[in-house]
């Protein structure tokens, strides 16, 4: 890592009071769209639909001249070529993946960067090879602790030039279910989401799923790297060395029900027996289940949660709530459990708001004898 002269060095900063997002945050909110949550109807995110998050520029990769090197703390470097690496054994699995940013703009107060409200989720179904056969090909050295992911893409941040690289710990990387993935969906990784080979770690936020893959590096000391020493740590105060993101935390979301309006996304129903359904789920541990709230968060009635594939045990899981929608005004909440506890209803806060699972809260307007607008 090196540090140009022409970007200045800092740290994140927060929002005052009352700032909005800026036309830098509005540059990469066009740049990294989420996914409308009226997919959440879909088991697969159809292509396009899944949000994306990119640092830097999307790479020009030539899928004939990529190849992957496995190095570092082994006894045999390897050196792979799409066609290689697709020839091994190939398993599909549909995996749940949030940015660690998701929830971010609705946070008070407001860390800036990218102003995701609750889109920045997918769920594809991802086709590779696993990590782990390579790496015992290769032969991990007794002393190996952290594996280093390298990406093709390069940029600056905070002031400091970088490759976009992530660190996992070695035990992480060794897991049956971690893949290099080259498909997606059926089709061939598309550019925006890591062609020609990206990292798939199930159940960790995104950033550890990295992109354009063009190294994986086997070390006998701990990562350092910029994406795991400054970003994705959960600090309260700029001072703290803070504590790294890994997995996801529970979130259930709630695919908003009736129709919009155009500017205010205020949200309007006819009265009447009506179906919520959304989505729930953990990286930590298996979502146990989720409730509804009608009046903003006063009383909670449980979701019918449908059941967990265990041949996808990634996935995200479907629950409905029947509601008899009554005229007027209410506020519609959801939360999700797993058995390590529950989604909070209070803020969780940290300086770069990552890892924040927030409640989803909509508003909506029951129509009476009143028209949208009347
Ligand atoms: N090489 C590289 N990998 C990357 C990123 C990146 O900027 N560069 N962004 C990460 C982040 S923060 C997220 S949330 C996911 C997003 O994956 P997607 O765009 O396929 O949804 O990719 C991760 N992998
Ligand atoms: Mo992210």
């Amino acid at each position: 890592m090196t540090a140009t002269g022409r970007t200045p060095r800092g740290r994140a900063r927060l929002a005052g009071p009352g700032e909005g997002v800026g036309l830098d945050e509005l540059a990469l909110a066009t740049r990294n769209h989420g996914m409308p949550l009226e997919a959440l109807r879909y088991d697969v995110t159809p292509p396009g639909l899944h949000y994306v998050l990119t640092h830097y520029d999307v790479p020009a990769v030539d899928p004939g001249g990529w190849a992957l090197e496995v190095t570092g703390a082994v006894e045999r470097p390897l050196r792979l070529d799409l066609d290689a690496l697709r020839r091994r054994p190939a398993v599909t699995a549909q995996v749940l993946l949030e940015c660690a940013g998701n929830g971010r703009a609705r946070l008070e107060p407001r860390p800036r960067g990218v102003p995701w409200l609750l889109e920045a989720v997918g769920s594809a179904a991802w086709t590779g090879t696993p990590l782990a056969p390579l790496l015992a090909e290769a032969g991990v050295t007794p002393r190996a602790v952290d594996v280093a992911f390298t990406g093709a893409d390069h940029g600056v941040e905070r002031g400091v030039e970088q490759d976009y690289a992530r660190g996992l710990p070695l035990a992480e990387a060794l897991r049956p279910d971690v893949l290099l993935v080259w498909g997606m969906n059926g089709a061939p990784l598309p550019p925006q989401h890591g062609a020609p080979v990206r990292l798939l770690v199930p159940g960790w936020y995104g950033m550890a799923h990295v992109k354009w893959l063009t190294r994986v590096e086997v070390l006998d000391h701990p990562f350092t790297g910029f994406q795991n020493a400054v970003a994705y740590r959960l600090r309260t105060e700029a001072h703290e060395a803070g504590v790294p993101v890994t997995r996801i935390a529970p979130r259930a979301l709630l695919a908003p029900p009736g129709f919009p309006d155009l500017m205010t996304r205020e949200r309007f129903l006819r009265p009447g027996p009506v179906t919520l359904t959304g989505r729930a789920w953990s990286g930590r541990a298996p979502v146990t289940g989720v409730e509804v709230s009608t009046d903003g968060g006063a009383t909670w009635t449980p979701a019918e949660l449908a059941p967990a594939d265990p041949a996808h045990p990634w996935a995200w899981r479907a629950w409905t709530c029947p509601w008899d929608a009554r005229p007027g005004a209410h506020e519609l909440v959801v939360r999700a459990a797993d058995a390590e506890g529950p989604q909070p209803v209070e803020q969780p806060w940290n300086r770069q708001g990552v890892a924040n699972n927030q409640v989803q809260r909509v508003p909506v307007t029951v129509l009476g004898d009143r028209r949208p607008g009347g």
